[in-house]
């Protein structure tokens, strides 16, 4: 396999998908030293089956506003791959939605499933519907429209939705209620992320964060330091932040900075109790402002419009918002500020001339597919509890999520150790997702 000659029919095939391009690059790029040691794989031409979804569905969303509108948007579930498991993966609402997107997050969501240790293959979906300003009624109208498609293509042994951006409990809610009156099926598995009283797991709204902090002290801890008084600069400030803040709170370090598509604030004695409490109102209000913060916080927190959280000096970033979020100038901006560690919490966050940036310049980096893998593995906890027809305890799902971020960073540390003793995080999370797929795919044969 060459990495060059698999890109270049992909761009000639693809043109203008570049989310989609970029990471399929990084993982080729990664893999392909330990592909080439495989004949066959080689044989069994696993790259470019991997690479291509096993489908995409398309479709249309027609809703009516609150101004008695006719809206139209598009809806898509992307299946990417079922190696290992039936797909998994969350849904997208946001207004840049495009088949790209959604192509590198279901590529990407494969690699990440493998890491968790459970049985979960790839998937990602969603809609250019955007969330911002709706109400809480045409948000319900959209999700009920989105679903009259969606509940052909998912099932409890088959798909398993779940949230992402613009996806939270309430979404997950109103879009398991329809599903349920189409397919006449009662079986709550289908959807991840639902709430306590009917079949959400203890733990999910909070476990990607949670998870990322348990991977960047399993990562610091390795290097020899820990969290206890540092600073850190966190962007966003939905479901993702609010656990990352959180837990980061409660394990001694001080979170300086949230941000939003309109700017960052910056939080200088560090962020309180209220302010995380205050984060989830941020994210229900679907206004999408930052700046909601210091409205609320006036003495407490400084908002610098236009700005990244990456201009706030800090010891580790982490980005919790979107792909491509931090790039190589900001990478330079934390480095030259004093920042030494940034895990990715985001899908993708860090451009790729970021994360070269960071390791050149000895700056502890790991990617999105590791850190944030606590989300789907607590999904995944989530759907063995239906199955049993049980819950756990949240000491339970906690105990079971730290072992699985342990086993993530084992994993890394396995495949990602250099000859200097250093582990590449990148490496080591794309090789042991890789072989883990790859493996899966050559035992069953061509298809
Ligand atoms: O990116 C992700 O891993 C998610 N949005 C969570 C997916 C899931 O199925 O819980």
């Amino acid at each position: 396999m060459k990495t060059s000659e698999i890109m270049a029919t992909l761009q000639a095939k693809y043109p203008g998908e570049n989310e989609y391009l970029q990471a399929v690059q990084e993982v080729l790029e990664s893999v392909e030293e330990v592909y080439n040691q495989h004949p066959e794989f080689e044989q069994a031409k696993i790259v470019e089956r991997m690479v291509e979804p096993d489908r995409i569905f398309t479709f249309r969303v027609t809703w009516i506003d609150d101004e008695g509108q006719v809206q139209t948007n598009t809806g898509y579930r992307v299946q990417f791959n079922s190696a290992i498991g039936p797909y998994k993966g969350g849904l997208r609402f946001h207004k840049a939605v495009t088949p790209s997107m959604l192509k590198f997050l279901g590529f990407e969501q494969t690699f990440k499933n493998a890491l968790t240790t459970l049985p979960m293959g790839g998937a990602k979906g969603g809609s250019d519907f955007n969330p911002r300003g709706r109400s809480d009624a045409e948000i319900m109208r959209f999700c009920q429209a989105f679903m009259t498609e969606l509940w052909q293509c998912i099932g409890p042994d088959q798909d398993i939705p779940a949230g992402d951006v613009g996806v939270g409990g309430r979404e997950i809610g109103y879009l398991y209620g329809m599903y349920k009156k189409l397919a006449r099926e009662y079986n709550t598995g289908v959807l991840t992320g639902k709430g306590s009283t009917w079949g959400g797991s203890v733990l999910r709204p909070e476990a990607t964060g949670y998870g990322a902090l348990y991977f960047t002290q399993h990562l610091l801890e390795k290097a020899g330091k820990d969290l206890k008084g540092k600073k850190i600069a966190l962007s966003g400030f939905g479901n993702v932040a609010w656990g990352a803040a959180k837990k980061a709170v409660e394990l001694g370090a001080k979170v300086v900075t949230i941000s939003g598509p309109d700017g960052c604030c910056e939080i200088s004695k560090g962020i309180t109790p209220e302010m995380i409490d205050y984060m989830l109102v941020m994210r229900a209000s679907n206004h999408d402002r930052a700046q909601d913060m210091v409205d609320r916080f006036p003495d407490q927190a400084v908002f610098h419009p236009g700005k990244k959280a990456w201009s706030v000096p800090c010891d580790i970033a982490l980005p919790c918002a979107f792909q491509n979020e931090l790039s190589e100038d900001d990478a330079r901006e934390l480095v030259e500020n004093g920042c030494w560690c940034c895990c990715e919490v985001s899908n993708m966050g860090c451009q790729p001339g970021a994360i070269h940036y960071f390791q050149h310049n000895g700056v502890l980096f790991a990617p999105g597919k590791a850190v944030n893998a606590g989300g789907v593995a607590t999904s995944g906890l989530e759907m063995t509890q239906n199955a049993e027809h049980i819950s756990w305890s949240g000491k339970e799902v906690d105990e079971k999520l730290h072992w699985i971020m342990h086993s993530i960073h084992e994993q890394c540390v396995k495949y990602g150790t250099q000859p200097d003793g250093s582990v590449d995080y990148v490496k080591g999370a794309n090789i042991a997702g890789f072989m883990k797929v790859a493996t899966a795919m050559l035992e069953q044969g061509i298809i």
